[in-house]
């Protein structure tokens, strides 16, 4: 098949499964054409049958807020016309599942164009809410061929706030590269990132107020007075700075590190002995299920898809959302008891490698794809 795929290519989950999911199924042989304002930031050096088309967006006085979902449906319509896609697949719905559908109308006379859109989170549990949007993320999710929701709380979450028939929706996880993905991986940067011995605790994110940095910062203050360890904070967002305000206050000086963006996070992830992720709201959590394959246990909170990801006890420990000084305790558990930490790793990667490998997940965004062209024609 011929697909197109549009996606956020900034740091996030959302683009990172859009970028997995195209250079797998270039891999088994589709076309694949990426669609968006930059080049995602997985999509590194040459892919055989992947190509990228850059959103071009004309500069005007008048545009205080430039009409990027209009630019974005003409390369859509341009990209469809000129390869002869056979589908576009829209990777969080605003505004993508708008100008998809902008896309398909323009190219009516001439062909039809099949969309499926994948609800991330934010998509339907937040930005989507707001009367700003929900009406058009409504109509456009609807307009859609195909629907699939990353767990099946974000399903429900869609249900309930968009009236959309369940039905309509596929719950398809996210998945991993499991090669990629694992506890074994040489080298290790152990060493460098915690010199003098210490346990490892760690947190990758983009760093936005859902993700609550600060308790990252506060939960290992407390580990730290019982462990000694280092808490090595992945990625950038607009919360960094309050989360490294709040190391200072707390007075935890060179044990926190924020390395910032980094291009191969499965190199670091791998060296921590927890993963910490007490998000506010997280629909799936593919932090969360990189660290599990990893052969890292997870402390996170309870919200949303991550009691999916998860297995309480089993794959890490789970409490409410703010609850800070629980997670700090099942942190220093998992630090303090070996063999603990060792069987909720070992479960973690097997679940992993079982659940949410790419072969398995792959292979049912295919099925949908050749559903969705059957059934619409
Ligand atoms: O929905 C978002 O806030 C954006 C998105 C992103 O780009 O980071 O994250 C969501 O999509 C991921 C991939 O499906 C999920 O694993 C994350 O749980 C989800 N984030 C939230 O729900 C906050």
């Amino acid at each position: 098949m011929k697909i197109g795929i549009t996606c956020y290519p900034t740091y996030g989950g959302s683009g990172a499964v859009a970028t997995e999911l195209g250079i797998a199924l270039a891999e088994r042989g589709h076309e694949v054409h990426f669609v968006s304002y930059a080049q995602p930031f997985r999509l590194l050096g040459f892919q055989e049958r992947v190509f990228f088309h850059e959103v071009e967006m004309e500069d005007y006085p008048l545009f205080d807020h430039p009409p990027y979902s209009l630019a974005l449906a003409v390369t859509l319509h341009d990209a469809a016309l000129k390869h002869g896609l056979d589908l576009v697949h829209m990777h969080y719905a605003i505004p993508h599942a708008a100008s998809a559908y902008l896309a398909r109308q323009m190219l009516a006379p001439e062909r039809s164009l099949h969309i499926v859109t994948t609800l991330h989170g934010t998509d339907i549990t937040l930005v989507g809410l707001h009367p700003s949007f929900h009406g058009i993320t409504r109509f456009s999710i609807l307009e859609s061929d195909g629907l699939t929701a990353v767990s099946s709380y974000l399903k429900d979450e869609t249900v309930r706030d968009f009236s959309v028939p369940a039905s309509r929706i596929d719950v398809i996880p996210n998945f991993i590269d499991v090669e990629r993905w694992r506890p074994d991986r040489e080298p290790c940067h152990r060493s460098k990132l915690a010199p003098g011995g210490e346990k490892i605790v760690m947190h990758v994110s983009n760093f936005r107020s859902v993700k609550r940095v600060e308790d990252v910062v506060e939960i290992f203050a407390r580990v730290d007075a019982s462990v000694p360890a280092r808490l090595v904070m992945v990625g950038d967002g607009p919360d960094r700075p309050r989360a490294a305000r709040r190391a200072h206050e707390l007075g935890l000086g060179d044990r926190v590190l924020f390395l910032g963006k980094h291009q191969s996070v499965e190199e670091l992830v791998p060296c921590a002995d927890v993963f910490l992720l007490p998000s506010e709201t997280e629909s799936f959590g593919l932090a969360a299920l990189e660290a599990t394959a990893c052969g890292t246990p997870v402390v996170a909170s309870t919200a949303g898809g991550l009691t999916e990801v998860i297995v309480d006890g089993e794959t890490g420990f789970l409490h409410p959302v703010g609850a800070i000084d629980e997670m700090a305790a099942s942190a220093s558990r998992i630090l303090a008891d070996e063999e603990l930490g060792a069987s909720l790793a070992a479960a973690g990667v097997v679940r992993a490698r079982e659940r949410y490998a790419a072969e398995r997940i792959v292979p049912l965004y295919e099925a949908l794809y050749e559903r969705v062209v059957a059934d619409t024609g």
